[in-house]
């Protein structure tokens, strides 16, 4: 006997990819080159040398991997387009070809009953612009508007969810500041800066665009947040924490709502001489009116609790009191290292509802990496990842109780995929990919999310 938590009624269930993650054919049916098959394709930058040049082959897959969707009963299928494969140099001429393949795959999911949520931006930049400076400079924004309009333009008939970028804050801080991420120069703060407001603008600039070709349909931006407790109330972590949640969340936040970039963050910039905002040639009139534009909804990826200790002072002396456990001993870790915390997803959820008052959210990624491989009856049984599903599904759940108003849930990923600067080496996926012949394994928690979906929530057993 069991209990349910059962979610409201039209509650979305969906599963997410990105285009470079899966679909390979990197240089296919008159694609262009992107930042990743650049950066990729430099010895060193991935781990083991990996690329996305095959991925897992979604690109010839499509069908394959669209049936096997509406197996699982997905009701939505968050995706993104590959810029270069509609625009080769990043602006003017159209591949035909690359709408087409966008056109299928949207056909495809209608026909299942599956919602696109087309994501316009995850991080595959045409290298013609990164050539022109990238996104430093102002061009690239105007260049985006222009493949927004191209895209929605053609599919706006049929998509009803748009996102304009996914997770700009890791495309500004890892791409032109950490070296982590495409395009792995080396940057400093001002071209983080100046990647930061032209995403935002960027984004800004095309949500008309893409309410007017698309009428009717919702359009939002995917941000990241990590719940990101202090170890101590010490000032010296409280400091720590200020500085990063300037840098990864207010910096996007606060402008999307009203309420301009965070003072801390420009005064850290002015202080270290790197920008000042009071004599700048950055951010013109009218700007950030464009970047406040209304949204329909915002994207939340949350995967963990990140705690912080401030690194500027040694453990023994930053006092008073570890309020937190160093987590690494005591706590459960996925393979990315880390932290499976669902009670940070409230923290975060909350502060979105109470803080911004976002008029909707969609958890539009959550999930973890472990490796557990087919045993042999070719039975994958990915406990862990099931379990961390499930308390985070309960803890949504929570969330909606407490009159959050979330209206979906994305697990990343739908399939393993090419994970960025860590190559293939993590598996996020709820259904495994052979790397070597392509077969796809429905994982146990791709059988238990089936069950999830049909009944709309979960059941609870007694004991
Ligand atoms: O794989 C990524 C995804 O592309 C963006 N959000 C985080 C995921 C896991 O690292």
């Amino acid at each position: 006997m069991g209990n349910g938590l059962i979610f409201p009624e039209g509650f979305i269930w969906g599963a997410a990819t990105a285009s470079y993650q899966v679909e390979g054919a990197w240089n296919e049916d008159g694609k262009g080159e992107s930042i990743w098959d650049r950066f990729s394709h430099t010895p060193g930058k991935v781990k083991n040398n990996d690329t996305g040049d095959v991925a897992i082959d979604h690109y010839h897959r499509m069908q394959e991997d669209v049936a096997l969707m509406g197996d699982l009963g997905l009701q939505a299928y968050r995706f993104s387009i590959s810029w270069p494969r509609i625009l080769p140099l990043g602006r003017g001429k159209v591949n035909q070809a690359g709408l087409d393949f966008y056109d299928r795959l949207v056909d495809s999911l209608l026909e299942k009953k599956i919602d696109p949520f087309v994501t316009l931006y995850h991080w595959d930049l045409p290298q013609a612009l990164q050539d022109e400076g990238g996104w430093p400079v102002r061009s690239t924004a105007e260049a985006f508007v222009e493949y927004a309009d191209v895209v929605s333009r053609y599919l706006g008939d049929r998509v009803r969810h748009w996102v304009t970028h996914n997770e700009p804050s890791v495309v500004a801080n890892l791409g032109y500041l950490l070296e982590l991420h495409a395009p792995g120069v080396h940057d400093d703060d001002l071209a983080a800066m100046r990647s930061a407001h032209h995403l935002l603008l960027a984004h800004g600039w095309a949500v008309p665009v893409i309410r007017s070709n698309s009428p009717g349909s919702e359009v939002g931006i995917v941000n990241n947040m990590s719940y990101t407790p202090t170890a101590s109330p010490s000032r010296a972590d409280r400091q720590a924490q200020l500085h990063g949640d300037s840098l990864w969340v207010r910096m996007y936040f606060d402008p999307l709502f009203g309420r301009g970039y965070p003072a801390d963050r420009m005064l850290d910039l002015k202080e270290k001489g790197v920008f000042d905002i009071c004599k700048n040639d950055l951010i013109l009139p009218g700007d950030m009116a464009s970047i406040e534009t209304p949204l329909d909804f915002i994207g939340l990826n949350y995967y963990s609790r990140n705690i912080i200790r401030s690194q500027a002072i040694p453990e023994a002396e930053n006092l008073p009191v570890t309020l937190h456990p160093q987590p690494k001993e005591t706590l459960n870790y996925t393979e990315m290292g880390w932290e499976n915390y669902a009670p940070g997803l409230l923290q975060v959820l909350g502060r979105l509802h109470f803080e911004y008052q976002v008029p909707k959210i969609y958890i539009t990624e959550n999930g973890a990496s472990y490796s557990t491989a087919p045993d042999a009856n070719g039975r994958i049984a990915d406990y862990e990842r099931l379990r961390y599903l499930r308390e985070h599904f309960r803890v949504a759940h929570e969330a909606i109780d407490l009159g959050v108003p979330l209206a979906g849930y994305f697990v990343w990923s739908l399939f393993d995929n090419f994970e960025w600067g860590e190559g293939y080496s993590q598996r996020f996926g709820i259904i495994w990919v052979d790397y070597e012949t392509q077969e796809r394994i429905l994982k146990d928690s791709a059988l238990w999310y089936k069950d999830v979906i049909a009944r709309n929530g979960l059941v609870i057993a007694d004991n």
